[in-house]
């Protein structure tokens, strides 16, 4: 019994990982943008991989604002909580609260159940890049990069990579610096986030998520980050937006 659990796993993991070798689409980070693009890849028929670095998907999403775990959501963003089965709760102002634990795992639910296969506990340390184009993720265990074992990555090739990382944007960052891309932003590198302010920060990530460069497309806080726009704090509404976007872009451009 013992032995049959534990080759249950191994099997199964396994035959997950080789089925997921080569994908459609790379997503990188299971924040709110991730996940939405994720779920709208999967349900597009397109074979979707998120690479999450923590054992938790879920983002900056489970500590609403300030670890008090409610997060903010604008009317017209509804829809998108919909598609998930999400509730939330009028507030003024057209707005609505979300429970952060509810929408943290409907995210996640959501896109598992779409088709969109999650490695937690995986860090994307490089990418691949070949003739001017990105085509792949470079993974490793997370807990290995944490305690800085010098073991090498396995290699995922995808069609498609989504920087959905969040404030550091490390993927766009690894392609200005490692594959030297001069990326679609006003300086052709990373402009640099600002400062708060709610209603700009919240168009400018919707705006500003777009394809970088070949192969490299930018969503949610990383998109902010890359275009220098301004934060929004805990307004979750752009975020999802940007993640419906970056699915429509990135569908668009592999059904060309
Ligand atoms: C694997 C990685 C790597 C890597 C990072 O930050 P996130 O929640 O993502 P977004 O952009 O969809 O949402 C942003 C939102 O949560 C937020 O922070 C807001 C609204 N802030 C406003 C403000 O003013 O501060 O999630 C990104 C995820 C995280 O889970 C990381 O662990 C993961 O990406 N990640 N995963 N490989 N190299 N880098």
């Amino acid at each position: 019994m013992e032995e049959k659990i534990s080759l249950a796993i191994v099997e199964r993991y396994f035959e997950k990982l080789r089925e997921h070798l080569a994908l459609d689409v790379a997503v990188v980070g299971a924040g709110p943008s991730g996940m939405v693009a994720a779920r709208d890849l999967a349900a597009a028929g397109k074979k979707v991989a998120v690479f999450e670095r923590k054992l938790a998907p879920g983002g900056g999403i489970w500590g609403g604002g300030m670890l008090f775990n409610e997060v903010v959501l604008q009317e017209e963003t509804l829809p998108i909580l919909e598609d998930f089965g999400i509730r939330s709760v009028p507030c003024d102002g057209g707005r609505h609260t979300v429970d952060a634990v509810e929408m943290a795992s409907g995210l996640i639910f959501g896109a598992a159940r779409a088709g969109a296969v999650f490695f937690n506990a995986v860090s994307v340390e490089d990418i691949v890049f070949k003739d001017d184009r990105v085509s792949g993720v470079v993974i490793n265990w997370s807990p290995i990069t944490r305690l800085e074992m010098h073991v090498d990555p396995l290699v995922v090739t995808s069609r498609a990579v989504l920087d959905g990382t969040g404030h550091p944007s490390e993927i766009a960052r690894l392609a200005v610096r490692k594959a030297g891309v001069k990326i679609a932003t006003e300086s052709g590198g990373i402009m640099g986030e600002r400062p708060m302010w709610v209603e700009r920060g919240e168009e400018a990530t919707v705006r500003d998520t777009k394809m970088l460069c070949p192969g490299l497309y930018v969503s949610g806080m990383a998109a902010n980050n890359v275009s220098g726009g301004f934060r929004m704090g805990p307004i979750f509404g752009g975020m999802l937006r940007s993640g419906r976007k970056a699915a429509a872009l990135i569908l668009e451009e592999l059904s060309a």
